[in-house]
């Protein structure tokens, strides 16, 4: 039996679950066509009303997602990405392997403004990087960043150095050590700019984060503010009480 009507589940979630199941399971792949509403009623024998409460609910959690004219389609599995470790986009797309790389949008050194001074911890018009670049994944934007990093601290940044990985230029040609960091995450709504250079439609959600990182030795040397494709990312937390 497919779905249980004498079940205290509401049918819907029931048949949420079943079509989650069918992902999961790889019998529903990305980018695969979902069957139709009218296909799934007759096949549990429910109101297509039902059928679409339980689409509606698997789009919007990023499950599905339907394009105009076409029908409703099997979304890419999301990344799931740790909140623990302090990791680098290159460390943790290699890690999924994935092949990591950055587009360079904007490379260049500024006087620290009153809000970065203060952040970084020095003084006011102090040289500090800043940079954009959007993150890919196998050639897939995921992420774009704007950082600023301290020009005194992390010396000889260049574009080819930025365009690859930065905590690996800090760490293994600067023999500086990264200690922690502190992040927060906001949600939001892709704006123009997010929607062009990520590949996504206006609106999509967006996840943003700002991360301060440090030295060892506490010394902040980056803001980081990045925008998150949320069809593509989730993130997992351990709690531990
Ligand atoms: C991650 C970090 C970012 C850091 C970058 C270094 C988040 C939200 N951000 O994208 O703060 O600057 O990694 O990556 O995780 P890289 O070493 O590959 O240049």
């Amino acid at each position: 039996m497919l779905i249980d009507k004498n079940s205290p589940l509401p049918i819907y979630h029931q048949i949420e679950e079943y079509i989650k199941d069918r992902i999961e399971k790889g019998e529903l792949k990305p980018g695969n066509v979902l069957p139709s509403e009218r296909e799934y009623s007759q096949l549990f024998q429910v109101s297509r009303m039902t059928i679409r409460q339980a689409i509606n609910k698997l789009v919007n959690d990023g499950y599905l997602y339907r394009k105009k004219g076409s029908g409703t389609f099997v979304a890419e599995k999301k990344f799931e990405q740790a909140l623990q470790g302090l990791t680098s986009f290159t460390e943790d797309m290699k890690a999924r392997g994935l092949t990591p790389s950055s587009k360079l949008l904007h490379f260049e050194i500024i006087p620290a403004s009153p809000q970065v001074a203060a952040t970084l911890q020095v003084a006011e018009n102090t040289p500090v990087y800043e940079m954009k670049r959007i993150r890919l994944a196998d050639e897939i934007p995921m992420a774009l960043e704007t950082c600023y990093i301290s020009a005194n601290l992390v010396k000889g940044l260049t574009e080819e150095i930025v365009s690859h990985s930065i905590y690996k230029y800090i760490e293994e040609k600067l023999q500086l050590d990264i200690g922690e960091a502190t992040q927060i995450i906001e949600s939001s709504l892709a704006n123009e700019t997010e929607t062009e250079l990520l590949k996504i439609k206006k609106g999509s959600p967006i996840l943003l984060i700002e991360r301060c990182t440090f030295l060892t030795n506490g010394t902040p040397f980056e803001i980081v503010r990045s925008s998150y494709r949320a069809d593509r990312y989730k993130f997992i937390s351990h709690l531990k009480r």
